[in-house]
Protein backbone atom coordinates (compact mmCIF):
# COMPACT_ATOMS: atom_id res chain seq x y z
CA UNK A 1 0.00 0.00 0.00
CA UNK A 2 1.21 3.66 -0.93
CA UNK A 3 0.55 6.27 1.47
CA UNK A 4 -0.36 9.74 -0.17
CA UNK A 5 1.57 12.95 1.28
CA UNK A 6 1.26 13.27 5.01
CA UNK A 7 -0.22 16.95 4.34
CA UNK A 8 -2.71 15.52 1.78
CA UNK A 9 -6.24 14.24 1.78
CA UNK A 10 -7.71 13.54 -1.50
CA UNK A 11 -11.53 13.98 -1.11
CA UNK A 12 -14.37 12.76 -3.57
CA UNK A 13 -17.67 13.48 -3.46
CA UNK A 14 -20.30 11.36 -4.45
CA UNK A 15 -23.53 13.38 -4.97
CA UNK A 16 -25.98 11.70 -6.06
CA UNK A 17 -25.57 7.99 -6.12
CA UNK A 18 -28.56 5.82 -7.48
CA UNK A 19 -30.75 4.78 -5.24
CA UNK A 20 -30.97 8.01 -2.59
CA UNK A 21 -34.51 10.19 -3.93
CA UNK A 22 -35.53 13.83 -3.42
CA UNK A 23 -37.95 12.20 -1.45
CA UNK A 24 -35.77 10.65 0.93
CA UNK A 25 -33.92 14.13 1.27
CA UNK A 26 -35.20 16.85 -1.01
CA UNK A 27 -31.87 18.69 -1.67
CA UNK A 28 -30.15 15.59 -3.86
CA UNK A 29 -28.84 17.12 -6.70
CA UNK A 30 -30.37 14.97 -9.73
CA UNK A 31 -30.22 17.36 -13.33
CA UNK A 32 -27.11 18.17 -14.69
CA UNK A 33 -27.58 21.99 -13.55
CA UNK A 34 -28.39 20.89 -9.95
CA UNK A 35 -25.32 18.37 -10.01
CA UNK A 36 -22.47 20.80 -11.57
CA UNK A 37 -23.82 23.51 -9.48
CA UNK A 38 -23.57 21.16 -6.55
CA UNK A 39 -19.67 20.33 -7.79
CA UNK A 40 -18.53 23.46 -7.82
CA UNK A 41 -20.02 24.62 -4.22
CA UNK A 42 -18.03 20.70 -3.32
CA UNK A 43 -14.92 21.90 -5.40
CA UNK A 44 -15.45 25.68 -3.40
CA UNK A 45 -14.98 23.81 -0.09
CA UNK A 46 -11.77 21.03 -1.23
CA UNK A 47 -13.52 18.55 -3.02
CA UNK A 48 -10.78 17.18 -5.84
CA UNK A 49 -12.89 14.45 -7.56
CA UNK A 50 -16.50 14.21 -8.48
CA UNK A 51 -18.15 11.09 -8.67
CA UNK A 52 -21.04 10.59 -11.07
CA UNK A 53 -24.27 9.22 -11.23
CA UNK A 54 -27.07 10.67 -13.90
CA UNK A 55 -30.77 10.85 -13.68
CA UNK A 56 -33.45 11.17 -16.41
CA UNK A 57 -36.00 14.27 -16.73
CA UNK A 58 -38.04 12.27 -13.79
CA UNK A 59 -35.40 11.45 -11.76
CA UNK A 60 -34.92 7.94 -12.63
CA UNK A 61 -31.11 6.82 -13.11
CA UNK A 62 -29.96 6.22 -16.75
CA UNK A 63 -26.80 5.39 -18.34
CA UNK A 64 -26.95 7.74 -20.97
CA UNK A 65 -23.45 9.33 -22.66
CA UNK A 66 -25.70 12.35 -23.67
CA UNK A 67 -26.98 13.13 -19.34
CA UNK A 68 -23.41 12.26 -18.08
CA UNK A 69 -21.67 14.68 -21.29
CA UNK A 70 -24.18 17.49 -20.23
CA UNK A 71 -22.96 16.98 -16.53
CA UNK A 72 -19.03 17.34 -18.07
CA UNK A 73 -19.42 19.94 -19.87
CA UNK A 74 -21.20 21.85 -16.80
CA UNK A 75 -18.52 20.53 -14.21
CA UNK A 76 -15.71 21.87 -16.67
CA UNK A 77 -17.09 25.25 -17.65
CA UNK A 78 -16.72 25.83 -13.66
CA UNK A 79 -13.84 24.01 -12.35
CA UNK A 80 -10.92 21.63 -12.98
CA UNK A 81 -12.46 18.66 -10.60
CA UNK A 82 -11.68 15.15 -11.64
CA UNK A 83 -14.67 13.59 -13.38
CA UNK A 84 -15.47 10.37 -11.92
CA UNK A 85 -18.27 8.28 -13.32
CA UNK A 86 -19.99 5.00 -12.22
CA UNK A 87 -20.04 2.25 -13.87
CA UNK A 88 -21.99 0.44 -11.13
CA UNK A 89 -24.39 2.72 -12.10
CA UNK A 90 -27.91 1.35 -10.91
CA UNK A 91 -30.31 -1.83 -10.79
CA UNK A 92 -32.38 -0.74 -13.49
CA UNK A 93 -29.53 -0.45 -15.66
CA UNK A 94 -28.25 -3.54 -18.02
CA UNK A 95 -24.26 -4.38 -18.60
CA UNK A 96 -23.99 -1.89 -21.31
CA UNK A 97 -25.83 1.11 -20.30
CA UNK A 98 -24.08 1.25 -16.97
CA UNK A 99 -20.58 1.52 -19.31
CA UNK A 100 -22.12 4.21 -21.98
CA UNK A 101 -20.69 6.86 -19.98
CA UNK A 102 -16.89 6.22 -20.63
CA UNK A 103 -18.43 7.39 -24.10
CA UNK A 104 -18.57 11.26 -22.62
CA UNK A 105 -14.55 11.09 -21.70
CA UNK A 106 -14.20 10.97 -17.87
CA UNK A 107 -10.70 10.70 -16.42
CA UNK A 108 -11.75 7.88 -13.90
CA UNK A 109 -14.63 5.35 -13.41
CA UNK A 110 -15.83 3.05 -10.62
CA UNK A 111 -15.06 -0.34 -11.58
CA UNK A 112 -16.89 -2.74 -9.45
CA UNK A 113 -15.12 -6.19 -8.32
CA UNK A 114 -17.19 -8.94 -7.41
CA UNK A 115 -20.59 -9.82 -6.89
CA UNK A 116 -23.47 -8.61 -4.30
CA UNK A 117 -26.76 -9.63 -3.47
CA UNK A 118 -29.24 -6.76 -2.53
CA UNK A 119 -31.61 -8.27 0.22
CA UNK A 120 -33.34 -5.10 1.24
CA UNK A 121 -35.37 -2.34 -0.23
CA UNK A 122 -37.22 -2.75 -4.06
CA UNK A 123 -34.28 -4.66 -5.60
CA UNK A 124 -34.01 -7.54 -2.94
CA UNK A 125 -32.96 -10.72 -4.38
CA UNK A 126 -31.26 -9.01 -7.29
CA UNK A 127 -27.74 -9.73 -7.53
CA UNK A 128 -25.04 -6.79 -8.33
CA UNK A 129 -23.39 -9.00 -10.90
CA UNK A 130 -19.45 -8.45 -11.88
CA UNK A 131 -17.70 -11.65 -13.18
CA UNK A 132 -14.53 -11.69 -13.97
CA UNK A 133 -15.11 -11.38 -17.59
CA UNK A 134 -17.26 -8.14 -17.11
CA UNK A 135 -14.82 -6.38 -15.53
CA UNK A 136 -11.98 -7.73 -17.52
CA UNK A 137 -14.16 -6.47 -20.69
CA UNK A 138 -14.83 -2.93 -18.50
CA UNK A 139 -11.11 -2.28 -17.50
CA UNK A 140 -10.18 -2.63 -21.42
CA UNK A 141 -12.86 -0.82 -22.88
CA UNK A 142 -11.39 2.44 -20.09
CA UNK A 143 -7.93 1.61 -21.27
CA UNK A 144 -8.56 2.18 -24.36
CA UNK A 145 -9.83 5.64 -23.31
CA UNK A 146 -7.16 6.28 -20.95
CA UNK A 147 -9.56 6.26 -18.32
CA UNK A 148 -8.65 5.61 -14.76
CA UNK A 149 -10.08 2.52 -12.97
CA UNK A 150 -11.39 3.23 -9.32
CA UNK A 151 -11.58 -0.63 -8.52
CA UNK A 152 -14.34 -0.85 -5.89
CA UNK A 153 -14.17 -3.91 -2.91
CA UNK A 154 -16.95 -4.60 -0.47
CA UNK A 155 -14.83 -7.41 0.52
CA UNK A 156 -11.53 -8.99 1.31
CA UNK A 157 -12.64 -11.75 -0.99
CA UNK A 158 -12.89 -9.36 -3.87
CA UNK A 159 -8.86 -8.18 -3.44
CA UNK A 160 -8.99 -11.73 -6.25
CA UNK A 161 -10.37 -9.58 -9.10
CA UNK A 162 -8.10 -6.99 -8.26
CA UNK A 163 -5.02 -9.09 -8.13
CA UNK A 164 -6.70 -10.83 -11.21
CA UNK A 165 -6.31 -7.51 -12.96
CA UNK A 166 -2.97 -6.74 -12.15
CA UNK A 167 -1.45 -10.07 -13.29
CA UNK A 168 -3.07 -9.91 -16.22
CA UNK A 169 -1.18 -5.96 -16.68
CA UNK A 170 -4.61 -4.12 -17.33
CA UNK A 171 -4.37 -1.71 -14.47
CA UNK A 172 -1.54 0.82 -14.33
CA UNK A 173 0.08 1.67 -10.72
CA UNK A 174 -0.32 3.57 -8.70
CA UNK A 175 -3.67 1.04 -8.51
CA UNK A 176 -6.74 3.01 -6.94
CA UNK A 177 -8.87 0.92 -4.43
CA UNK A 178 -11.79 2.16 -2.65
CA UNK A 179 -12.78 0.65 0.52
CA UNK A 180 -16.85 0.35 0.35
CA UNK A 181 -17.39 -0.75 3.70
CA UNK A 182 -21.27 -0.70 5.50
CA UNK A 183 -23.22 -1.97 2.73
CA UNK A 184 -26.52 -3.82 3.29
CA UNK A 185 -25.74 -6.09 0.82
CA UNK A 186 -25.18 -10.05 1.42
CA UNK A 187 -21.22 -10.10 0.82
CA UNK A 188 -20.52 -7.00 2.08
CA UNK A 189 -18.57 -5.93 5.58
CA UNK A 190 -19.25 -3.99 8.14
CA UNK A 191 -18.07 -0.59 8.49
CA UNK A 192 -16.15 -1.06 12.13
CA UNK A 193 -12.22 -0.07 12.11
CA UNK A 194 -11.42 -3.64 12.57
CA UNK A 195 -12.74 -4.37 8.68
CA UNK A 196 -11.12 -1.11 7.75
CA UNK A 197 -7.43 -1.87 9.13
CA UNK A 198 -7.59 -5.48 8.16
CA UNK A 199 -8.43 -4.25 4.36
CA UNK A 200 -5.79 -2.22 4.25
CA UNK A 201 -3.44 -4.91 5.49
CA UNK A 202 -4.73 -6.95 2.45
CA UNK A 203 -4.10 -4.10 -0.50
CA UNK A 204 -1.23 -5.29 -2.92
CA UNK A 205 2.25 -2.81 -3.48
CA UNK A 206 1.53 0.10 -5.50
CA UNK A 207 -2.03 0.53 -4.10
CA UNK A 208 -3.48 3.93 -2.60
CA UNK A 209 -6.99 3.62 -1.15
CA UNK A 210 -9.60 5.58 -0.56
CA UNK A 211 -12.50 4.91 2.12
CA UNK A 212 -16.15 4.96 1.67
CA UNK A 213 -18.08 4.35 4.96
CA UNK A 214 -21.53 3.78 4.12
CA UNK A 215 -24.50 5.22 6.28
CA UNK A 216 -23.65 6.82 9.79
CA UNK A 217 -20.04 5.41 9.68
CA UNK A 218 -18.87 8.54 6.97
CA UNK A 219 -17.83 10.65 9.57
CA UNK A 220 -15.52 8.40 11.94
CA UNK A 221 -14.53 6.15 9.45
CA UNK A 222 -13.55 8.72 6.76
CA UNK A 223 -11.57 10.29 9.98
CA UNK A 224 -9.85 7.38 10.42
CA UNK A 225 -9.16 6.52 6.98
CA UNK A 226 -7.44 10.08 6.64
CA UNK A 227 -5.30 8.93 9.88
CA UNK A 228 -4.00 5.93 8.20
CA UNK A 229 -2.61 7.52 5.20
CA UNK A 230 -5.94 7.47 2.52
CA UNK A 231 -8.31 9.27 0.46
CA UNK A 232 -11.89 9.92 1.58
CA UNK A 233 -15.33 10.05 -0.22
CA UNK A 234 -18.04 11.54 1.62
CA UNK A 235 -21.77 12.70 -0.42
CA UNK A 236 -25.45 12.01 -0.04
CA UNK A 237 -24.70 8.75 -2.40
CA UNK A 238 -23.90 7.16 0.69
CA UNK A 239 -25.23 8.88 3.41
CA UNK A 240 -27.94 11.37 3.82
CA UNK A 241 -27.71 12.69 7.58
CA UNK A 242 -25.07 15.15 8.63
CA UNK A 243 -25.78 13.61 12.36
CA UNK A 244 -28.53 11.45 13.99
CA UNK A 245 -31.52 12.89 12.90
CA UNK A 246 -30.68 15.62 10.85
CA UNK A 247 -30.62 15.23 7.25
CA UNK A 248 -27.22 17.09 5.77
CA UNK A 249 -28.41 20.44 3.54
CA UNK A 250 -25.98 19.88 1.05
CA UNK A 251 -22.83 17.73 -0.69
CA UNK A 252 -20.66 20.79 0.30
CA UNK A 253 -21.82 20.76 4.19
CA UNK A 254 -20.21 17.08 4.12
CA UNK A 255 -16.97 18.24 2.28
CA UNK A 256 -17.10 21.19 4.35
CA UNK A 257 -16.28 18.86 7.80
CA UNK A 258 -14.15 16.73 6.22
CA UNK A 259 -11.63 19.67 5.11
CA UNK A 260 -12.40 20.97 8.82
CA UNK A 261 -11.23 17.43 10.13
CA UNK A 262 -8.23 17.23 7.61
CA UNK A 263 -7.06 20.51 8.91
CA UNK A 264 -7.04 19.46 12.54
CA UNK A 265 -4.39 16.23 11.48
CA UNK A 266 -2.35 19.08 9.78
CA UNK A 267 -3.54 17.60 6.12
CA UNK A 268 -4.89 20.11 3.53
CA UNK A 269 -7.60 18.71 0.66
CA UNK A 270 -5.60 18.15 -2.69
CA UNK A 271 -6.23 20.71 -5.65
CA UNK A 272 -7.73 18.44 -8.26
CA UNK A 273 -4.16 18.85 -10.24
CA UNK A 274 -2.35 17.84 -7.22
CA UNK A 275 -4.67 14.71 -6.69
CA UNK A 276 -4.08 14.04 -10.65
CA UNK A 277 -0.10 14.08 -10.11
CA UNK A 278 -0.98 11.73 -6.91
CA UNK A 279 -2.91 9.42 -9.04
CA UNK A 280 -1.13 9.57 -12.27
CA UNK A 281 -3.48 11.18 -14.15
CA UNK A 282 -2.43 13.95 -17.22
CA UNK A 283 -2.63 17.76 -16.12
CA UNK A 284 -5.30 19.10 -18.47
N1 LIG B 1 -22.76 3.56 -3.62
C1 LIG B 1 -21.47 2.99 -3.45
C2 LIG B 1 -21.36 2.35 -2.11
C3 LIG B 1 -20.48 2.69 -8.30
O1 LIG B 1 -20.99 3.77 -8.47
O2 LIG B 1 -19.80 2.11 -9.15
C4 LIG B 1 -21.11 2.08 -4.55
C5 LIG B 1 -20.69 2.77 -5.81
C6 LIG B 1 -20.72 1.92 -7.01
O3 LIG B 1 -20.25 3.89 -5.82
ZN1 LIG C 1 -21.50 5.33 -7.16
Amino acid sequence: MIKIPEDKVIITVAQTGALVTKAMNAELPEQPDEIAESAYACYQEGAAICHIHARDKSGVTTGSKEVFQDIHDRIRSKCKMIIQDSTGGGPNLSFEQRVECIHANPEMASLNMGSLMRISGPYAGKPFANLPKEIETYVTWMRERGIKPEMEIYSHSMLRDVENLIKKGLVEKPYYINLVIGMSYQGAIDATPKYLNSLIDFLPQDAIFNVTPVGAAQLPLTTMGMILGGCVRVGMEDNIYYRKGELVKNNAQFVARAVRIARELNKEPATPDEARKILGLKIP
